[in-house]
């Protein structure tokens, strides 16, 4: 199961304790090393999208503590630091509502400082107190809640009613292996793809009402955000397909207007169902658009090559 939110703490490595000790030999004074610093908790980009299943099972993540400073102003070593990887695409949000976006591969963001260690009694020796009997504790590292949230990153997004074939579409067009079923809601978690380099993905189906949460797609709405092109799949046996635009055009307008903003390309699905002629009337219908319009049918070849040289200039 594709997990998109979670909330954990995060937390650095505490600073080690400064240690009181003396030299054997009496008289020598203080040697009480300093304690070492807590580590730092990291968060590191990966392509993985499954990545934030980890934080589902376990939401605690602190970095190593600081070691004790030992004898003979020997200092303690380090806490080593804790890398997390969570997919690009996730928007990790503090208590104070500041935000930073994982959005390319190889980022690496500090989320939590470890605490320094404590000085040793050693350190306290002065002219006024040549044998301090106290060291510093280590210091307390950050403690960070943060809400993870995963916008998919894809270039393009295969959006539509249930059962218009945008799995179908994901399948033919790149190598994933998306269920397919002549039922609505058969997907139920977006798929990606890759196809030429560009990422697509295919939304559960969007249902009317599907912005107030209605169905499976409001969850997801937010994946298509980013995305360049919006593929919008009607199915040919549709009897209304302009109907079945403006539902989906209405859902995205009431989710976010912006998404109307974005190109956006009709592709008339299943063209192998119907007759040709029931084809071009619902291809007129749908010129109402004034969107440009494809037909495809996963049987035909041709249809399919022709879809793949139009998305190559997106
Ligand atoms: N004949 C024919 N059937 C198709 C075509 N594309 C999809 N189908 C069938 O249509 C049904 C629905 O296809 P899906 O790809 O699961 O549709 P979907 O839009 O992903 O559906 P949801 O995930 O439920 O939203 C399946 O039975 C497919 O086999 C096509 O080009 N021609
Ligand atoms: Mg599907």
């Amino acid at each position: 199961m594709l997990i998109d939110e979670v909330e954990i703490t995060v937390l650095g490595g505490n600073g080690g304790p400064g240690r009181v000790s003396f030299y054997p030999k009496s008289g020598a004074g203080p040697d009480g090393g300093d304690g070492g610093k807590g580590g730092d908790v990291y968060v590191n980009s990966t392509s993985d999208l499954y990545a934030l299943s980890k934080f589902s099972t376990k939401n605690i993540w602190q970095a190593q503590n600081g070691q004790p400073g030992g004898s003979n102003r020997k200092s303690g070593g380090n806490g080593k630091d804790l890398s997390l990887e969570v997919p690009i695409g996730t928007l990790l949000t503090d208590q104070e509502g500041t935000t930073v976006e994982i959005n390319h591969l190889n980022q690496r963001v500090l989320l939590a400082k470890g605490g320094l260690g404590g000085r040793g009694n050693h350190f306290f020796k002065s002219s006024s107190n040549t044998t301090p009997k106290y060291a510093q504790p280590g210091l307390k590292s950050q403690v960070k809640k943060l809400k993870l949230k995963l916008k998919l990153i894809a270039d393009i997004g295969l959006i539509g009613l249930p059962n218009a074939g945008k799995s179908s579409l994901l399948n033919e067009l790149t190598k994933a292996q998306a269920r397919v079923g002549d039922y609505p809601f058969t997907t139920l978690e977006p798929n990606l793809g890759v196809l030429e380099g560009k990422i697509l993905a295919d939304i559960p189906g969007l249902i009317e009402g599907a912005w107030t949460g209605k169905g499976l797609g409001h969850k997801f709405l937010g994946h298509i955000e980013k995305v360049n092109l919006l593929i919008h799949c009607i199915s040919s046996q549709s009897p209304n397909p302009l109907n079945d635009y403006k539902i989906i055009h209405h859902e995205l307008e009431k989710f976010n207007p912006k998404l109307l903003g974005k190109q956006e390309i009709i592709l008339l699905t299943k063209s192998d169902l119907v007759e040709k002629t029931d084809l071009d009337i619902k291809i007129q219908a749908l010129s109402r658009t004034k969107k440009q319009i494809l037909q495809v049918s996963v049987h035909n070849w041709e249809s399919l090559q022709h879809l793949i040289q139009v998305l190559q200039n997106f």
